[in-house]
Order: C-alpha cells, then sequence, then structure tokens
C-alpha cells in the first residue's frame, strides 16, 4: 500500500481548475468533480476509523502503562491502483465500479508492537455498535505462501455529510512492526518489472518472514514474562 494522503490527483485537480481559455469538455469536467466528491467522503471515512483507533490507543496506554498501537498510516488509493485492480478483475472502468466493487480504496494501516495487540485492537475496534465488518481475512494465522502476515479487516462506517449519511468501507491492515518492515521489502520486490535472481530473493524474504513471525512470539512471550512480575519500584541510591 503506498502511503500518501492525496484525495484528488494531481491530474483532475487540474482539470477542475483549468484557465477560462482552454476548452475542457463539461463531461469530463462534472467526472472529475464526482471523482473528487467521492475520494473526499473516503478522506472522511479514514478521518473517522482513524479516531476511533487513536481513542482506543489512548485508553489502553493508560490501562496497560503501554501504547499498543506504534503508528497509523492511511492513504486514499491512488487512480492508476485503481484502474490497475478493476482491470485486473475484468470489471468496468468507471466510478460506480470502483464504488461498488472495491473495499481498499480508503485504507488505514496500524502498526503494533505485539501480536495480541493486533486481536486486542481489532475486536475493540468492531465492537463498537456504528461500525460492520464486512470482511476479515487473517494472514496472522493463515500466512499467504510467500510468507505475508497481516491482519485484514473491511469495515462499514457511516459518515455524516450536509444533506446525507453515507455507508463508507475502509480496509484495516493491522500488523506488527517487524511485519510492516517485511511486507514493504516485499512490495518493493512485487513492483519491480525485472529482477535477478527473483525466485532465491523471494525464497530468502520467505524464510526471514519466518524468523520474524517467531521473533514476534519470543517478543510476546518475553514481555509477558516481565508483565507478570508485577510493579516493582526501584530504590535509588
Ligand atoms: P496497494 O498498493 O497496497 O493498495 P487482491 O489480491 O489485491 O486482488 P484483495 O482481496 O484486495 O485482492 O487482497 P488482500 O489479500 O486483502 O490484500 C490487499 C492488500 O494487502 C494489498 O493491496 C497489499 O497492501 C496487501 N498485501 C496483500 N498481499 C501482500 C503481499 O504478498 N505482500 C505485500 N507486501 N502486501 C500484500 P494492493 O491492492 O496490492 O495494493
Amino acid at each position: 500500500m503506498n502511503i500518501s494522503m492525496n484525495p484528488n490527483s494531481e491530474l483532475e485537480q487540474s482539470i477542475v481548475s483549468v484557465p477560462d481559455v482552454v476548452q475542457v469538455p463539461d463531461i469530463l469536467v462534472s467526472q472529475a468533480r464526482q471523482f473528487q466528491q467521492v475520494m473526499m467522503m473516503y478522506t472522511c471515512a479514514i478521518r473517522e476509523v482513524k479516531t476511533k483507533l487513536e481513542v482506543l490507543n489512548d485508553e489502553l496506554s493508560v490501562r496497560n502503562q503501554r501504547n499498543p498501537i506504534e503508528m497509523i498510516k492511511s492513504r486514499v488509493k491512488k487512480p492508476m491502483s485503481i484502474v490497475e485492480k478493476l482491470q485486473r478483475r475484468g470489471l468496468p472502468i468507471s466510478l460506480e465500479s470502483m464504488v461498488d466493487h472495491l473495499d481498499d480504496v480508503a485504507g488505514i494501516r496500524v502498526i503494533c508492537s505485539f501480536v495480541d495487540d493486533i486481536y486486542e485492537v481489532a475486536d475493540m475496534l468492531v465492537r463498537q455498535d456504528d461500525i460492520t465488518v464486512v470482511a476479515i481475512k487473517d494472514y496472522i494465522k493463515n500466512p499467504k505462501p510467500n510468507g505475508y502476515r497481516s491482519y485484514h479487516m473491511i469495515v462499514e462506517i457511516p459518515v455524516f455529510f450536509s444533506d446525507c449519511k453515507k455507508p463508507m468501507r475502509v480496509e484495516v491492515q493491522i500488523r506488527t512492526i517487524a511485519m510492516d518492515f517485511w511486507a514493504s521489502l516485499d512490495h518493493q520486490l512485487k513492483y519491480k518489472k525485472e529482477v535477478v535472481n527473483e525466485k532465491e530473493i523471494s525464497e530468502e524474504l520467505r524464510q526471514c518472514a519466518e524468523v520474524i513471525a517467531q521473533t514476534d512470539q519470543k517478543m510476546y512471550e518475553i514481555r509477558q514474562q516481565i508483565e507478570s512480575q508485577g510493579v516493582q519500584v526501584r530504590r535509588s541510591s
């Protein structure tokens, strides 16, 4: 997932604000405006879900004396990625098609320190009564063959605009710092056109994913050992 908050593409921004001297067909201006409007709605949906996650993080950090969430990143999908995904799925390339078929136009990535934090944050989010879970893919319990691990949820949230309430879909990916580190490198491999030794690199990455999963587990166990010893105040000399 490329992380950048860019609700309006430069192309369609320039169409909307084109100088009077250039004749732009009305239909193009109208489509660009519609696109801008829909992307604004996705951006607002991201803001709503992000706020919920920040509130949960604040509450949990007081309760547990540590932050379960290390970082939250978000993005609306870039127009070229939208077109590529619709094409790949053999779907019409249109705004309606995007809204009807793509659940990840709005995306949030939550980076947690420990694996148990992932499930705690996910459970707390979906228990909120204005959130509807559309789909869950647990690539931590069931990693992809290449080693990819992450917890994916598609959630729907009502967003209130001036004259209407719209249910909007947001993809929430939750993973550990280590899983995120791995996915960034894998993403580079995926988007490089020609990679020498691609097979060997993929295999090395798959092995790294295993090591990372074991390290995540070990870190969780060490944290539990530390926490089970309760709060002890060290006396200063
Ligand atoms: P981007 O640029 O990240 O937004 P799909 O497999 O995409 O046709 P679906 O159901 O959307 O269908 O896929 P899934 O499995 O839920 O995964 C969607 C997103 O998860 C991807 O977004 C990636 O962000 C991430 N992802 C899934 N598998 C991998 C993987 O093997 N490696 C890495 N690095 N990321 C992965 P997009 O749409 O690819 O694009």
